[in-house]
């Protein structure tokens, strides 16, 4: 089955099995694949050849530049159901989900390919005569994608599109649980690049490494954008390494997203948000809703509705119509219960969240996702456990909840849902919610490719994909032309 999609993807069965590290499918324990960890000592060497690709890629102009990404997502839309199936069996994501993080591929590419024509910069006025001053935005260099397994190849693509048409090389550490995935992408990066002719070798690599080769990456100067998601713990590590070295970091780290739920709300479609955005992808995004900040006069209601459509979820193999799949490993699932008998440690009456399908999966974790009810925003509901979890709060007056939805340490993404245009303008205010995201009337998770996407505090800060994150991928210059024949001096100094 997946040595089929494998090989239909262009991965060699070389690669995909003959290694030391085996990759077992979340899905049901099975074997999958086994591929070849590279050691930290041949890092150096792909980084010598992405800077040399780097080199000649920065001077083809930039729309030609986008010719290639276009290409890629023309192969992508090919290969877009194949990949995404991949994507199940390597992460366990629900068919629905594994489509929808393909066409996040295929959207990002074609949004690079437009602003290959649109890297544009300022021109401003010159305060002297016969000068003009403007502003030119230049690629950067080595840019390097570190990516985590709940979105194995979406987050890469919005990395690696943007940082090629901005005239970047791109060297990609996938997360360790899905490197078949990343292998897959590769190949079909590497048919847009036969297609595209004549792109410089090395100017999107591989390294499909273990912690000592992501370590090489983050400590070498050439390498002068690292874009890493994954856990808060892991920003703290990379980040202070990267600053050492004035290298540049976008950190797409840990979310801990709230969705306010005010007295005006419409419960219905509430009920499906909160489905969405908690249960979906078995609770494993950044973006997953984890607490609900219900007003006191919901809360009984909005949680005996979501104790109903819980109790309808269907739970089990992600291919096979059900609405959640596995959590990614034991590991997860061991979190998971970790973070329950906190909870209900912490006074959390607790509503689901055990095991599911053991005796027809022995390994592989299925969980109930689970709904809890806590008397505050105790300890565990302030730290991310990546799993289906729920917490449930409530709140008397606007200004609690709102407090409630920023006292956390993470500040990624966040919501209301309310009819009352006051609260939902004042949430989005500079005086509201602290997340780099705040929607009204839908839920946390499930952005668009086309605005900017990351947050604030221990999220890390970075934003990647729309507006105007391509800066990121570039370096600002700033030019002053004297086209007159006198040499005026700014601020207007007499130098003779
Ligand atoms: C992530 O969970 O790492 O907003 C990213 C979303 C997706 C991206 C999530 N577009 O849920």
């Amino acid at each position: 089955m997946v040595d089929q999609l494998l090989s239909r993807l262009g991965v060699s069965a070389q690669a995909a099995s003959q290694g030391a590290h085996v990759i077992h499918s979340p899905i049901d324990g099975s074997r999958i694949g086994a591929v070849a960890l590279e050691p930290a000592s041949s890092v150096p060497a792909k980084i010598a050849a992405a800077q040399q690709a780097f080199e000649a890629w920065r001077s083809v102009p930039a729309p030609r530049r986008g010719e290639l990404v276009r290409l890629f997502g023309e192969v992508l839309r090919a290969h877009k159901a194949d990949l995404a199936e991949l994507v199940s069996w390597e992460a366990g994501k629900i068919t629905q989900e594994g489509l929808g993080e393909v066409q996040e591929m295929i959207d990002i590419c074609d949004f690079a390919v437009g602003l290959s024509r649109q890297l544009y910069g300022l021109t401003i006025a010159s305060e002297r005569p016969g000068h003009h001053m403007r502003e030119s935005w230049h690629p950067l260099g080595v840019v390097s994608v570190i990516s985590a397994f709940n979105f194995p190849v979406a987050v890469w693509a919005w990395n690696a599109t943007l940082a090629l048409v901005c005239g970047n090389a791109v060297l990609w550490k996938p997360s360790e649980k899905t490197p078949l995935t990343a292998l897959a992408c590769q190949a079909l990066f590497e048919k847009a690049l036969k297609a595209f002719g004549d792109a410089p070798a090395g100017l999107s690599q591989l390294i499909v490494g273990d912690r000592d080769a992501g370590e090489a990456l983050v400590a070498d100067p050439r390498v002068v954008l690292v874009s890493a998601t994954g856990s808060t713990r892991m920003g703290r590590e990379v980040a202070p390494r990267v600053a050492a070295r004035f290298g540049r970091c976008i950190l797409e780290l840990g979310g801990n997203n709230a969705m306010i739920l005010a007295p005006s709300a419409d419960l219905d479609m509430a009920v499906r948000a909160i489905l969405f955005s908690a249960v979906g992808t078995a609770g494993q995004r950044c973006t997953t809703l984890r607490r609900l900040i219900a007003h006191e006069s919901v809360k009984d209601e909005i949680v005996s509705r979501l104790k109903a459509a819980y109790a309808k979820v269907r739970v089990g193999h992600p291919l096979q119509g059900n609405l959640v799949g596995p959590l990614i490993d034991r590991q997860a699932f061991e979190s998971m219960q970790n973070a329950l008998i906190k909870a209900r440690d912490e006074g959390g009456q607790v509503f689901g969240g055990e095991r599911q399908l053991a005796d027809v999966y022995a390994d592989a974790y299925y969980v109930t996702p689970a709904l809890v009810e806590m008397p505050g925003q105790t300890e565990v509901v302030r730290h991310e456990t990546f799993a289906p979890i729920l917490y449930v709060l409530s709140y008397r007056d606007f200004d609690e909840a709102l407090r409630l939805n920023n006292e956390v340490p993470q500040g990624l993404s966040s919501c209301i849902f309310t009819t009352d245009v006051r609260e939902a303008e004042a949430f989005q205010s500079a005086a509201g919610s602290d997340c780099g995201i705040a929607n009204v009337n839908i839920g946390p998770s499930g952005a668009e490719i086309g605005g900017a996407f990351g947050g604030e505090k221990e999220t890390g800060g970075g934003r990647e994909s729309g507006s105007d994150s391509w800066k990121a991928y570039m370096r600002r210059q700033t030019n002053t032309v004297n086209y007159s024949r006198e040499l005026p001096l700014a601020q207007g100094i007499v130098f003779d």
